[in-house]
């Protein structure tokens, strides 16, 4: 882990009790006696839709012989279960969103470690969730190499009028490598590729369909050209923060695995069918929870 990146003069003095942590998006505290349940902690997932986080710890509950689950209190903002050692939570739509889960969701960890950095360092972090396929039809599932933004740069946020923080939206390719072996041998295909996350789903993902179009049909096959030359499979919205605040820490397992809902080269719209959507998702989770249950046991 990389300790001068970590806020220790915020969290470290919530380790000796010298004041609480508040993670209010979250509705828990760090002397909520819920978190005593979550200290064994070994893997956090997200995935932006609150119903799939209740969906995917009763999944892994039945896949570890009906463990208990333990839901957070507070449902307004995420959605948050524990279950047998792994934390899931939503995070919305949007790194603006999820960046808050992302920072709470560290500040909670390094409380529940109790500040232990090798222990830190054993999390495994995850996003699974929906994209736009770049040359990739609906129901692909796309391992992240590295998180863009629209313009290929890797994750930045406003410094005020000073500039910009950059980040390392890399991903760690010995994770990527294992989600794809242990998915083959479970018969399921996963491609590596890089991810654009877009601040927009239709201005920063150059879509004609939005209330306000600024592109046109030349200009948007340039762009997904461009990108899907550059290395790009696909495009949602997260990624890139995900990697770039995962990294600041020096976290170094962690994965997104996303399901593709149409190709984005043949259009805009979203119209597979609820049957077809429930698949494409049920796949990526599919792909989460084999290399879950090969690491974790
Ligand atoms: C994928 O899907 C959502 C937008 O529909 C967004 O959260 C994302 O990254
Ligand atoms: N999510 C996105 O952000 N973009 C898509 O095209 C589909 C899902």
């Amino acid at each position: 882990m990389k300790t001068e990146n970590i806020n220790h003069a915020f969290l470290d003095p919530v380790l000796t009790g010298d004041h609480v942590d508040t993670y209010y998006h979250f509705g828990a505290a760090s002397n909520d006696p819920i978190l005593r349940g979550l200290r064994d902690v070994k893997a956090v997932i997200m995935a932006g839709s609150g119903h799939r986080i209740h969906e995917f710890a009763q999944t892994w509950s039945r896949m570890n012989g009906d463990a208990e689950i333990i839901a957070f209190p507070k449902e307004e903002r995420f959605v948050t279960r524990y279950c047998h050692g792994v934390l899931y939570a939503s995070h919305g739509m949007g790194m603006p969103s999820a960046s808050i889960a992302v920072q709470e969701l560290m500040r909670m960890v390094y409380f529940l470690k109790g500040g232990d950095l090798d222990a830190l360092e054993e999390i495994f972090w995850a996003r699974v969730g929906t994209s736009g396929g770049v040359g990739l039809e609906g129901g692909s599932i796309v391992a992240t190499t590295e998180g863009v933004m629209a313009d290929l740069q890797p994750y930045r946020v406003l410094n005020g009028g000073m500039g910009e923080y950059w980040f390392d939206s890399t991903f760690p390719q010995a994770v990527i490598d294992e989600v794809v072996a242990v998915n083959a041998e479970a018969g399921l295909a996963v491609v590596p590729g890089k991810t654009v996350a877009g601040n927009e789903f239709f201005l920063e993902q150059f879509r004609l369909d939005g209330a306000i179009c600024m592109e046109n049909p030349d200009s948007k096959m340039a762009w997904l050209e461009w990108i899907y030359d550059n290395g790009v499979r696909n495009i949602e919205m997260e990624g890139a923060m995900l990697a770039g605040y995962l990294n600041h820490w020096g976290f170094g397992k962690f994965a997104m695995i996303c399901t593709t809902l149409l190709n984005r080269l043949h259009g805009d719209q979203v119209t597979a069918s609820p049957e077809q959507l429930h698949e494409y998702s049920e796949q990526s989770g599919q792909a989460m929870f084999n290399y879950l249950a090969a690491t974790l046991g």
